[in-house]
């Protein structure tokens, strides 16, 4: 009798140290994914957001919406279109967008001008740097050129994804941020 209750505990503590093992293992395999030249993980933010350079953003090329659908769909994910107010952030994301082979689309960000032309402010109402290096250049004019007509900003697929000032009518592709 004493010797069953032995063996039953000995296989119990094996099924147990199997388990332990196969979890281990797991999360070897879900580890931070190493890519080339842009700091991407996919462990840290919640799906489907992944780690750009320690923001969770989720760079969405199937979505063809227009900005304010844009804002909806982002919030939707508890999040809202990406507040991208660091130069380096713009790059690390351009490098994610060519590494991911999402370049044939144009995407919105957080960016607008609709409360008072000419005054661009981001989602949460602080103010878009202006000019270089953010701002696309068409020729020898700088974005923004659409005054009243243009109040919404996007990284142009035609112009290497600096911002451009697009109509907030445009159905494009869009990046949120997770709110955290
Ligand atoms: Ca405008």
């Amino acid at each position: 009798m004493e010797s069953e209750l032995w063996y039953a505990t000995m296989t119990l503590s094996a099924v147990l140290v199997l388990l332990a093992v196969v979890a281990w293992g797991d999360a070897t395999a879900t580890g931070p994914r190493k890519e080339a030249g842009v700091h991407v993980r996919n462990d840290v933010c919640p799906h489907p957001f992944v780690d750009i350079n320690g923001r969770c953003l989720f760079v969405d090329n199937f979505a063809h919406l227009n900005w304010d659908a844009a804002r909806t769909f982002c919030q939707g994910f508890q999040g809202d279109l990406v507040t991208l107010d660091e130069a380096n952030l713009l790059g690390y994301i351009v490098d994610f967008i060519h590494q991911e082979g999402l370049t044939e689309r144009s995407y919105w960000i957080g960016g607008s001008d609709r409360t008072s032309e000419g005054t661009w402010v981001w989602t949460d109402g602080s103010s878009v740097r202006m000019g270089t290096p953010t701002w696309g250049v068409d020729g020898e004019t700088q974005q923004p050129t659409g005054g009243t007509s243009e109040n919404c900003i996007g990284l142009h697929k035609d112009n290497f994804f600096f911002f451009n000032d697009f109509s907030c009518n445009n159905e494009m592709s869009l990046i949120c941020e997770f709110n955290m």
